[in-house]
């Protein structure tokens, strides 16, 4: 679904980082829309003598994150308004229900995820922790937020986290259980998540936007997002 090339046609282009989480929601997002689009590897890690990300990229990103989707001749950031975005001008595949009460749901846990868990355990968060402490705060918080989730989802869930409809929670859930599992939490207390996510792993969009199948995917890993 993606070209890892940077050329001057009407695609979007993503900057994204194969180990970014949030990165990979708007690669799953945009799979499961069937929207293509280029892709720029973006790694966290590339910054300049002042450890802060270029000016150019900054210029796009002043939070100096990933990802970035050029899209429509705008420059949208953070994953969760990209997902909106592209919902709103794409109603092919959609990734929110029909119904307001089971949109709410979908909602409700896409912010579980991207605002009650995965800022807490962001690379830079536990940069500034420092190595000694950073495991075990990623560890705590991840689980503390994953024995909420559970409860949510035993009562939503069918096949995915919402009923039998792929969602944007779905885009989010994935790759927040590849970190807790980086940061090995024990899964045993999680059979819901654990459920939904291996029917999640078994989609072809999800497979190709995994992080090890991307061009700027090396086996010596970033130890956090
Ligand atoms: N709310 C933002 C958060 C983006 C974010 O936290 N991105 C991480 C990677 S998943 C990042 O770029 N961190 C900066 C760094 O590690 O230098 C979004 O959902 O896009």
């Amino acid at each position: 679904m993606f070209s890892s090339t940077a050329s001057n046609n009407n695609k979007p282009i993503l900057y994204s980082y194969c180990h970014s989480s949030c990165s990979w929601r708007v690669r799953i997002a945009l799979g499961l829309k069937k929207i293509p689009y280029e892709l720029v590897p973006t790694s966290l890690l590339k910054t300049d003598a002042s450890h802060s990300y270029t000016s150019e990229y900054t210029e796009m990103n002043p939070m100096q994150q990933v990802p970035v989707l050029k899209i429509d001749g705008h420059t949208l950031c953070d994953s969760v308004a990209i997902m909106h975005y592209i919902e709103e001008t794409r109603k092919d595949n959609p990734l929110l229900p029909q119904n307001p009460q089971v949109r709410a749901k979908v909602r409700e846990i896409v912010e579980i995820l991207c605002s009650g868990i995965q800022p807490l355990q962001n690379r830079i968060v536990l940069a500034h922790l420092g190595n000694e402490k950073s495991k075990k705060w990623a560890a705590h918080w991840i689980t503390r937020g994953f024995i909420g989730l559970e409860k949510v989802l035993s009562a939503s869930s069918g096949k995915y986290c919402v009923g039998d409809n792929i969602s944007m929670a779905d885009c989010c859930l994935v790759p927040q259980v590849y970190n807790a599992r980086r940061f090995r939490i024990n899964f045993d207390q999680f059979p819901t998540i654990m459920r939904i996510n291996a029917n999640l792993e078994s989609e072809p969009t999800v497979h190709e936007s995994h992080p090890h199948n991307q061009p700027d995917y090396q086996k010596k890993k970033l130890k956090n997002d």
